[in-house]
């Protein structure tokens, strides 16, 4: 078995500092709660601590985003909150290998997805969003929209520095101030992008930054002191929050978990199609809200896909993220490598066949070889639950209709694919499945101005293009239905 060797030089780009403290007010300093500890998954040591809010914390955070909001932010001319957004965009390019190796040791992705596509891409969000802070009265929101106020915003772990990106860009071009909670296993690139901030010179309290574990969270979504709530996470936590918030007069956004079907038809460039349901589901290890986690294949090319899949799966490499070369990086943390575990061996039970890649794993650290269930039925628990893991579950169809209905036979609803070389078919899939996003003949495409959500148990609100700007506009409308 390949054992973890880290790469000394590869962690000297990342900076990686003994501690790390909140970011309020414009200064980093000690938050009074139980320091947290952030672990590489990779090797399971501590990488830094890492102080969190206590209640008083974010209390005095939102006070800062508040006196931020009322005094400067709020009253800036789109035009000068451009320039900040510019020059934090470019500042993101300019650290882009310390935030990917930093990202890299925190979250447990490739290397090559963090330089790639993790750190360009939040780069891009800042760059979009500066474009549209001199331009919003020309966005369809009336001639003169406003912003909100101050921004709860609550973050997961799976993207830890892009999700940070959506979630602050929007809300600074459009005037509002923040107060963000990035996820407990992963808050050291959005410390870090505060240190951007900081260097950007944007104001004091424009952007505050508290890290902590939920309750933390739990505290910011219901302070009195916010006027919009913006969480992406777990669909139980986005329920509780919803609860929470109504009867508040608080505008929410929520993006949830989902539960995509990639649906491959017959006449499907099967190479290409072969591509694109590996990048689906095991990109970033499957923690992607979106990843394409059933694939719904018509039967009658259901046995040559399949062999074609599973001989493309056994040459992906799996382990050490620093490595350039490696496709599949570790789990996050051993909370989710334990809820993988159980829902693959669900898939056991209820009688769907296990394929697992042969590639070697580490004995160290938190990994999962990709694996594929065949035989899987829409009452099992892994077609029907969320994985978040390197875990396929493939079901058969015979006819569009039929692929319709179980694609859309979900509580979910962010995300789709579908693999055919008839564009009315496309166009036909794509007005029948109930999904936020749907691409065809490729997947997991990322673009700061395509709007980005969901339809029921995956939340409401768009993030990015011009509906993204809706939920930080007093006179946007996210139809959020409270
Ligand atoms: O999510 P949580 P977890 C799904 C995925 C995963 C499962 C559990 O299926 O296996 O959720 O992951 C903060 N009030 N997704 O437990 O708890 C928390 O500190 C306010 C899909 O990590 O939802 C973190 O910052 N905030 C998803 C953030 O919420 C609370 C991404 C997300 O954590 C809170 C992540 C509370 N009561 C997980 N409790 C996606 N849509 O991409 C926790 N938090």
């Amino acid at each position: 078995v390949w054992e973890y060797a880290p790469a000394p030089e590869s962690r000297e780009i990342a900076n990686l500092k003994p501690s790390y403290r909140m970011f309020v007010d414009g200064e980093f300093v000690d938050g009074a709660g139980e320091p947290l500890k952030s672990i590489n998954p990779a090797t399971e040591e501590v990488l830094a601590e890492v102080s969190t809010a206590a209640p008083s914390d974010v209390d005095r955070a939102v006070q800062a985003a508040r006196r931020a909001y009322d005094e400067v932010w709020g009253r800036m001319p789109g035009r000068e909150r451009a320039k900040y957004l510019f020059r934090v965009a470019r500042l993101i390019q300019e650290r882009g290998r310390e935030l990917a190796v930093l990202e890299t040791l925190d979250n447990g992705k490739p290397i090559k997805e963090s330089r790639d596509v993790d750190v360009p891409t939040a780069a891009a969000h800042f760059f979009h969003h500066a474009g549209w802070a001199d331009k919003l009265a020309h966005a369809g929101y009336g001639p003169d929209p406003r912003p909100i106020g101050v921004a709860g915003q609550v973050i997961p772990w799976n993207f830890p520095l892009l999700m940070a990106a959506w979630k602050i860009a929007p809300a600074l071009a459009c005037g509002n101030t923040v107060v963000l909670k990035p996820a407990e296993t992963t808050p050291l690139t959005a410390l870090v992008l505060g240190e951007i901030l900081q260097q950007a010179e944007l104001p004091p309290g424009v952007v505050n930054i508290v890290p902590g574990a939920g309750d933390v969270g739990a505290r910011l979504v219901r302070h009195e002191g916010i006027d919009k709530v913006a969480f992406t996470g777990s669909t139980e936590v986005g329920k509780e929050i919803q609860r929470a918030v109504a009867g508040t007069g608080r505008r929410l956004t929520l993006e949830l978990g989902g539960k995509a079907a990639n649906v491959v038809f017959d006449d499907a460039p099967l190479d290409q199609a072969v591509e694109g349901i590996v990048n689906g589901i095991f990109f970033n290890q499957g923690h992607v809200c979106c990843a394409g986690s059933r694939l719904l294949v018509q039967e009658s090319i259901a046995e040559e896909l399949l062999d074609r899949l599973r001989q493309r799966v056994a040459t992906l490499r799996l382990g050490d993220p620093l490595d350039k070369n490696t496709d599949v990086g570790a789990i996050n943390s051993r909370a989710q490598l334990e809820k993988i575990r159980e829902l693959a061996d669900a898939g056991d039970a209820e009688g769907a066949q296990r394929w697992t890649s042969p590639c070697p794993v580490p004995e160290k650290g938190f990994f999962f070889a990709p694996t594929v269930f065949s035989n899987v039925h829409q009452a099992m628990r892994i077609a029907r639950e969320e994985i978040f893991g390197p875990v396929l579950s493939v079901l058969t169809f015979r006819t569009p209709d039929e692929a319709v209905a179980k694609a859309n036979n979900t509580p979910y609803g962010l995300s789709a694919g579908i693999w055919t070389e008839k564009g009315s078919r496309i166009l036909w899939m794509a007005q029948r499945m109930r999904a936020g996003v749907v691409w065809a003949n490729t997947f997991n495409r990322f673009d700061p101005t395509a709007p980005f959500g969901g339809y029921q148990e995956s939340g409401f609100g768009r993030e990015g293009g011009r509906a993204g700007l809706a939920a930080y506009l007093a006179t946007g409308d996210e139809g959020t239905g409270n």
